[in-house]
């Protein structure tokens, strides 16, 4: 028995010495060490061993499996260790090659030329608003004084949903709903996206961009308007810069007007960018209509207000001197990182 035991450890000692993978070594467990194992099949055999004899026996035999068991957690460990030495050379990190650049995106112009109008009227104490692109026909054409045979409400210009909702052509919507919640003084700018059916073409879009600015407090006259927005011209295309404004009509405003800057590449002494008049438009403004006030509720025997509107693209397209609009809205980002 003792020499069985000398023979089946010496065997599996040489088959451990030579398993040079993780599955060898698992067949060696299996083949010696197992439950068809050649140690079980030696326990199998203990019937045939004398009863004084088994204990002895029974201590040789597991005196054996603890030597192969040994030797094959040694080996197993040693050769794990060895795997991950050998996998961790292969993943070795260059700390010192160049990096692969991450792509960074860049500001839209339109959002640059927002970013300044903002930081513009928010020094002046103005408030930042913005409302849904979806809205009442009433917010957007009977509260600001479009009533329903006016010409601007033409299917042909606007994008109905149904008779009752449309999608916005300006955001004075914003501020007719700022108006009927907040008591004067109000002092805001709404920024945002508005729609019109237009054809696209260099200068138009069936959805662009605009910001409204209004302002309603007691003695608000048209003094304060023509200030503020000379200010915003100077701050927005340099301290040289002139205003003029020209007699317009809108129906929310009374009186209405547009106004002009210089030309902020010849100065005012006419050139091809405003076409040699040496002014170019830049927004339309006036002071809210009294009956605006009172449909959101603000009496204007004791308030009067005055308010103003600017495409951004236009402003964007001036400022960045873009001759086509169309290259606002392809978002290529060679065309973008110019500005
Ligand atoms: C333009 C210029 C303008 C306004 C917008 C306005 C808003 C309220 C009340 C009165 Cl809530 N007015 N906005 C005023 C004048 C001009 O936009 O070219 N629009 C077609």
């Amino acid at each position: 028995m003792k020499e069985t035991l000398q023979a089946i450890e010496a065997k599996a000692l040489e088959m451990i010495a030579q398993g040079d993978t993780l599955d060898k070594l698992n067949e060696v467990k299996v083949a010696y060490l197992g439950k068809k194992g050649e140690l079980t099949a030696v326990l199998k055999g203990m019937k045939d061993v004398s009863p004084e004899d088994r204990p002895k026996v029974g201590q040789m035999v597991n005196d054996t499996r603890a030597v192969i068991e040994d030797a094959l957690n040694a080996a197993i460990k040693s050769l794990e260790a060895k795997l991950m030495e050998e996998k961790l050379k292969e993943e070795v990190i260059d700390v010192t090659l160049p990096s692969t650049k991450p792509e960074i995106g860049h500001r839209h112009p339109n959002t640059i030329a927002l970013e300044e109008v903002e930081r513009i009227f928010v020094g002046m104490g103005y408030e930042v608003v913005e409302g849904p692109e979806i809205e009442k026909d009433y917010y957007n054409f009977e509260a600001l004084n479009i009533p329903a045979d006016h010409p601007a409400k033409d299917e042909q210009d606007t994008f109905y949903i149904n008779s009752d909702i449309l999608l916005r052509t300006q955001t004075s919507s914003v501020q007719v709903h700022v108006m009927e919640e907040q008591k004067p003084p109000i002092r805001i700018i709404a920024p945002g996206r508005v729609f019109r059916a237009d054809e696209v073409d260099a200068t138009h879009s069936p959805s662009f961009h605009q910001i409204e600015g209004l302002v309603i407090d007691k003695n608000v006259t048209f003094a304060d308007l023509k200030g503020t927005l000379a200010e915003f011209a100077k701050e927005l295309f340099g301290e040289e810069t002139k205003v003029k404004f020209r007699p317009h009509h809108f129906p929310f405003t009374e009186p209405s007007a547009e106004m002009d800057v210089t030309c902020f590449k010849c100065g005012g002494s006419g050139c091809r960018f405003c076409k040699g008049s040496g002014w170019i438009e830049i927004l339309g403004c006036g002071m809210v209509h009294p009956r605006v006030l009172t449909m959101c509720n603000i009496d204007p025997n004791e308030y009067t207000g005055f308010a103003f509107g600017v495409g951004l693209e236009r402003i964007a397209l001036l400022k960045y001197e873009i001759d086509d609009m169309r290259l606002l809205y392809e978002n290529d980002i060679r065309f973008l990182k110019q500005f």
